[in-house]
């Protein structure tokens, strides 16, 4: 065993040296690839037979890089890059979402892409994962640019996805509205009428109740499995909820419903603290006029926006729910100090490997996002079940199997924290761990492809 487990580590070693050589400038990529690289050695040691999938499984089974050609409103050509990152087939059609940003480069969608794999195997669904999306800013496209902009995006993926293939869905920038006009263009392509090769649709194309909310609704149930361990929960708890998007706003409709108070927020522009409590709607109302943190704080008394972080705010729990590396080593310390029980990832990536080490050294419990935002992909599979079956669920049928899903999403990450690292709260390594033994599984069973 011993000798075996030498072997191991050295292939795991090759791997990640391999990962360097091929993209040395992905560090967003690297970071992922390392957080998983360092939690399967003692999987390994357990099921040696799984250390030749490594290899496999941090190389994308196909990367298509594509132009978006499109004319502005002024009659202007306009191109953007656009990507769909197909990384793992082993459990299901690729699946994950579609992100428009001005920040979308490979590095980005392969980061996203990566995690997606081991998120979607931690749901326990037939889901295999991928990542897409495209280097343009929404915020700067009229809705006929961002429409035409669509289109454009849909003709080059079409050849690529569909309900058994690849079924992309929205992630940053990408909301229902953009969802619908991308199934309108690739429908129109393919001449199927196919509401299954995508999800997150507006619900007069058969998107499933509850999943705009089940992203944030889904951090906020995992949460609470996170703070029932340290016999706590979030009635009364004072809670930091970054961004003001999506995941976001639904996050904090569930945190108030569960008794806790959002006493800081923040978006592109800046932070707001508000200790007696942001008002979720007004907050939404001011966002959905193009607004941002500081417009609604200038109309509530209690509140001081500012330019820095949410997270300085004294607060017991914090749920990171904007982008990648929004809680660096400063933010950890901060929320050390201020004595915060728990830090759940709604977002992808947003706290740093060397903020996750200042929050371990302090004690405060952490949910990593490939376990604590899986709510959103979650009910995208159940989306495409209810596709394939031409049924409509109601939320309340919806809402049931969401918290059902958090809930062993948790108990998968916790569990493979105390089987392999002896510490239940591990839910880093754990949900690693739990991660790879599924895809790793499925993958031997398919042999060498
Ligand atoms: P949205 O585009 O709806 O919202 C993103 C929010 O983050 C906006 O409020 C935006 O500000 C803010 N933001 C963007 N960049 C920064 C920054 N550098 N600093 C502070 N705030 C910033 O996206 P979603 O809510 O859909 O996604 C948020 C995160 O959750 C992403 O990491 C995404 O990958 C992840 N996620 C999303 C899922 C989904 O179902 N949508 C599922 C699982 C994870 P502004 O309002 O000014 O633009
Ligand atoms: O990061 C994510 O899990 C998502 N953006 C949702 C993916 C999906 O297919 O619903």
């Amino acid at each position: 065993m011993a000798r075996a487990q030498d072997d191991d580590l050295g292939r795991l070693r090759e791997v990640w040296r391999d990962v360097l050589r091929r993209d040395p400038d992905q560090e967003l990529f690297h970071g992922v690839v390392r957080a998983v690289l360092e939690s399967i050695g003692p999987v390994l040691v357990e099921h040696p037979e799984y250390a030749e999938v490594v290899g496999r499984l941090c190389e994308p089974e196909r990367v298509i890089a594509f132009r978006v050609p499109w004319v502005d409103d002024a009659g202007t050509v306009q191109v953007n890059r656009g990507f769909r990152v197909e990384f793992n087939s082993a459990l299901g059609p690729y699946k994950g979402g579609l992100r428009f940003a001005p920040s979308v480069t490979l590095d980005v969608v392969k980061f996203l892409g990566f995690e997606q794999v081991f998120k979607n195997a931690l749901t326990g669904q037939d889901i295999g994962g991928g990542k897409g999306g495209a280097d343009v800013d929404p915020k700067q496209l009229s809705p006929g640019e961002m429409m035409r902009f669509c289109q454009s995006f849909a003709t080059e993926l079409a050849g690529h996805v569909g309900s058994s293939t690849d079924v992309p869905a929205g992630d940053m920038g990408v909301g229902p509205r953009e969802i619908g006009w991308i199934l309108g263009q690739y429908q129109r392509v393919v001449g199927l009428h196919e509401p299954g090769a995508f999800t997150g649709k507006p619900a007069a194309l058969g998107g499933s109740a509850l999943r705009p909310e089940a992203t944030g609704y889904g951090t906020v149930y995992f949460t609470q499995r996170m703070l029932a361990e340290q016999d706590r929960d979030l009635d009364g708890a004072r809670v930091v909820v970054s961004g003001s998007g999506n995941v976001a706003l639904f996050a904090m409709d569930k945190v108030i419903a569960s008794g806790g108070t959002v006493v800081g927020c923040s978006d592109s522009r800046g932070a707001v603290a508000e200790p007696d409590g942001v008002d979720v709607d007004a907050l939404r109302e001011v966002k959905d006029q193009g607004g941002s943190v500081a417009d609604y704080a200038e109309k509530r008394s209690g509140a001081t926006a500012g330019d820095g972080s949410p997270f300085t705010v004294d607060c017991d729990v914090a749920l990171p729910c904007a982008t990648q590396n929004e809680i660096g080593p400063d933010e950890a310390r901060a929320l050390v100090a201020n004595g915060c029980w728990a830090v759940a990832e709604g977002a992808n990536g947003p706290v740093t490997p060397e903020a996750l080490a200042v929050l371990r050294k302090g004690g405060v419990a952490f949910g990593p996002g490939k376990a604590a935002n899986a709510g959103g992909v979650a009910v995208s599979a159940l989306e495409m079940q209810q596709a394939a079956g031409r049924e409509r669920w109601s939320a309340e049928v919806v809402d049931e199997q969401l918290a059902a899903i958090m809930t062993d999403v948790h108990a998968r990450a916790r569990d493979a924290g105390e089987r392999y690292c002896g510490d239940p709260s591990d839910l880093e390594n754990g949900a690693n761990a739990a991660g790879f033994l599924r895809v790793a599984e499925a993958m031997t069973s398919l042999g060498v492809v």
